[in-house]
């Protein structure tokens, strides 16, 4: 079917979580429901409060502005606007708008009938945001542990966070994520990569089709995980890079003493159990 006489026929009211038929309806592409409203509110207010807090200055230089969290001295309380009140009200709007379109997805998966897989997904981002600017800050007792919005600024954290522990190549949580990111890449290229294989055959050919794939890889590495495999794996690989991550900076500071380097977890008691110390 044709995507204009396709979307004509599944573009009816219904489906939505709350707010019955109120702005359920289309602008254009998008889907609005209360959730796109709501996501537009919070978009835009954000994005008004962070020009607000650029324009106290002291930059206008686009890789240079950063909406700083509260000082230390402030813990858990609410803090002046410029002190880091906006960054307060920026995380609100942040997890509002982030929060909202995961709804607003799961809208649109109801419409169309359809498994919530995506937005399942996307909520696993959510969490690594929510993790690093509210879940971890609250567990070490101050906003200021949240990371700054700006485009440099945000690097600055991630670096000084990092040497803080020392190297965090040692936290064993960043490196089962970083692996599960680079199994993601690496799934990615072989997927992307065989289907333009089989749909590609040489000029004359006939395009191939899932018994081709499948014979690839059981000739290449003996085993082919099928079609439909590849994109539960690739969720599963996706969804663990994120998970990971969380988990990562969630026990340093909480968990992992604060200043101590990850270097000493690999001299922990447990390696000197009797099997592996002698
Ligand atoms: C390609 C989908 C499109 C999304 C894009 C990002 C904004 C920010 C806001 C000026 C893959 C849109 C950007 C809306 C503009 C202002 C105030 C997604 C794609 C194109 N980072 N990070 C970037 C965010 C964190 C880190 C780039 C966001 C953590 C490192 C972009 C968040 C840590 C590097 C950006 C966030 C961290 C970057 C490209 C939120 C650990 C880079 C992102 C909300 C996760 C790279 C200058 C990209 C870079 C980069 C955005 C969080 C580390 C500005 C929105 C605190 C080490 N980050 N980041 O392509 O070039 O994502 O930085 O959590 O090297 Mg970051
Ligand atoms: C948080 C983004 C959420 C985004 C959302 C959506 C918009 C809309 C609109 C485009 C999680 C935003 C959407 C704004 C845009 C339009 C229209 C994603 C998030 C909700 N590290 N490290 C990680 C590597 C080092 C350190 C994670 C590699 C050093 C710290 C990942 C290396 C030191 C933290 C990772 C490396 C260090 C991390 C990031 C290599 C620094 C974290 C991915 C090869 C000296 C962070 C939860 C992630 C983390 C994190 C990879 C090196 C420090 C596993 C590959 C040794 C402090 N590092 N790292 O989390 O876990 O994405 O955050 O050297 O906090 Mg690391
Ligand atoms: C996949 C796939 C597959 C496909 C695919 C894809 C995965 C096998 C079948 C998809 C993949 C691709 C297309 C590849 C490229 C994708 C990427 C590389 C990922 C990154 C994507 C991007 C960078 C693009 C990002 C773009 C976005 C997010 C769109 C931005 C949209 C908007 C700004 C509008 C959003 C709409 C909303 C919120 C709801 C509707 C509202 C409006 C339209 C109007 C605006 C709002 C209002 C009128 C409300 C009023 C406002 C209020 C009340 C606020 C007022 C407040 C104030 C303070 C003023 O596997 O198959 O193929 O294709």
């Amino acid at each position: 079917m044709a995507m204009l006489s396709f979307e004509k026929k599944y573009r009816v009211r219904g489906g939505t979580l709350l707010g019955g038929d109120l702005f359920d309806f289309w602008i254009g592409p998008f889907y609005v429901g209360l959730f796109g409203i709501a996501a537009a509110f919070f978009a835009i207010l954000g994005t008004v409060l962070i020009i607000y807090g650029a324009s106290l200055g002291p930059t206008w230089n686009i890789w240079k502005i950063s909406i700083n969290p509260p000082d230390r001295s402030y813990g858990l309380g609410l803090a002046p606007l410029a002190a880091g009140g906006i960054w307060q009200l920026v995380t609100i709007c942040a997890l509002g708008a982030f929060i909202s379109w995961a709804l607003r997805e799961v809208e649109i998966c109801r419409k169309l009938g359809m498994g919530y897989h995506v937005p399942f997904a996307f909520s696993f981002a959510i969490l690594a945001y929510a993790t690093l600017v509210v879940f971890r800050p609250i567990l070490m007792g101050g906003w200021s542990y949240g990371f700054p919005y700006g485009i440099i600024s945000h690097l600055d954290w991630v670096s000084y966070t990092g040497y803080q522990y020392g190297n965090f190549h040692y936290n064993p949580a960043h490196m089962i994520a970083i692996t599960f990111f680079f199994t993601t890449c690496l799934a990615l290229a072989m997927h992307g990569g065989l289907i333009l294989a089989a749909t590609n055959p040489p000029k004359g050919q006939p395009v191939k089709a899932p018994e081709h794939e499948n014979s690839y890889f059981r000739d290449t590495i003996g085993y082919s995980i099928g079609t439909l495999g590849i994109h539960r794996l690739g969720l599963l690989l996706a969804l663990n890079a994120g998970f990971w991550s969380a988990v990562c900076i969630i026990i340093s500071g909480p968990l992992w003493p604060e200043n101590v380097p990850w270097s000493e977890w690999w001299t922990f008691e447990w390696l000197k159990l009797p099997i592996w110390s002698r």
